[in-house]
């Protein structure tokens, strides 16, 4: 049995580092340099050549090296009856959370008003704070801790997905409540999986229902944005000015609009990036686990897509 990491274009290094001192017996093939495909069992992937996978007769189980699955669930070829599972872990949850508090912050304490003020030699006290109150539109592991730690910081919270969801601790609004519960909301933050129903969400309609000059945050993926539509929300007012972490083309090619938009703040899809020391052990769980034919931990429902 080998394991197959297939990361085009990312340094594996890290992880085969870890791999190595959880496991130093397991055989690892690293793509593009696959000699043996009949061997690989376990495949490691982000952003993998589409069709590869059909090259490994003996493939048991596909792991994400991330949280998102969008990129795996994308190529059709996949044999329907080999598990998925995606990086659940508590260090990818702190930095994401983090990451939208930061945002959420930068947003009520304004500190962009202050850095051009500062720049003008402008010493203006009006209005410090804004009133917040943040909608969280996608409320999974990553979307529930973002409520759980701005709630414990006194702001009130919100969540939307596209499923119905009895019992929710927080205040939440399903897909056909989407004006309800943009109507209550003047932070969105977007923590959605990408999937064929939440692709595009974020675009012109859904703005013009957002409270006018809502902050918009999306830690999610980039094709969840309509990215013309984000400029045109900005110039309406409709939006007051957005932080983006992920883009539909990424990196940013040099001549996108938004890198000259003084409205957008901009991350280079870095709010939460999976540690290999903590989540390797994960993977090398699921691996035991597929051999002695037991369930897997963190399975991706494929018809959900997440
Ligand atoms: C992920 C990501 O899905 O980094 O983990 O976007």
């Amino acid at each position: 049995m080998s394991l197959a990491i297939i990361s085009p274009g990312k340094n594996p290094n890290a992880w085969i580092n870890v791999i190595r001192t959880l496991d130093p017996t397991l055989k690892i093939q690293v793509y593009p340099d696959i000699s043996n495909p009949e061997e690989v069992e376990i495949a490691f992937l982000w952003q993998h050549p589409e069709g590869l996978l059909a090259k490994f007769p003996n493939l048991k189980l596909i792991s994400s090296m991330g949280a998102g699955v969008d990129h795996i669930l994308r190529d059709q070829s996949i044999d329907s009856k080999i598990p998925i599972v995606r990086i659940v872990d508590e260090k990818l949850t702190w930095s994401m959370t983090n990451y939208v508090v930061m945002g959420v912050l930068n947003y009520h304490r304004q500190l962009p008003r202050y850095q051009k003020d500062k720049l003008r030699k402008v010493w203006d006290m009006s209005t410090p704070e804004l009133e917040v109150t943040v909608g969280v539109m996608g409320v999974g592991a990553l979307g529930y801790d973002v409520m759980e730690k701005l709630a414990m910081m006194d702001f009130s919270v919100v969540g939307f997905g596209f499923s119905e969801k009895k019992d929710f601790k927080y205040p939440y609004y399903s897909k056909s409540e989407l004006p309800e519960f943009l109507k209550s909301v003047n932070v969105v933050i977007c923590l959605l999986p990408l999937t064929a129903a939440t692709e595009n969400v974020l675009n012109e309609a859904f703005f013009s229902k957002c409270t006018p000059g809502t902050y918009l945050i999306n830690v999610a993926r980039g094709k969840h944005l309509v990215e013309e539509d984000l400029i045109q929300a900005l110039d309406q007012g409709q939006l007051s000015g957005a932080m983006l972490d992920v883009y539909r083309t990424e990196p940013l090619p040099e001549t996108h609009p938004f890198w000259d938009d003084p409205r957008i703040t901009m991350t280079p899809h870095i709010a939460s990036v999976t540690n290999p020391k903590a989540a390797a052990p994960q993977l090398m769980e699921n691996i035991k686990r597929i051999k002695e034919n037991r369930e897997v931990l963190n399975l991706v429902d494929r018809i959900k897509g997440y």
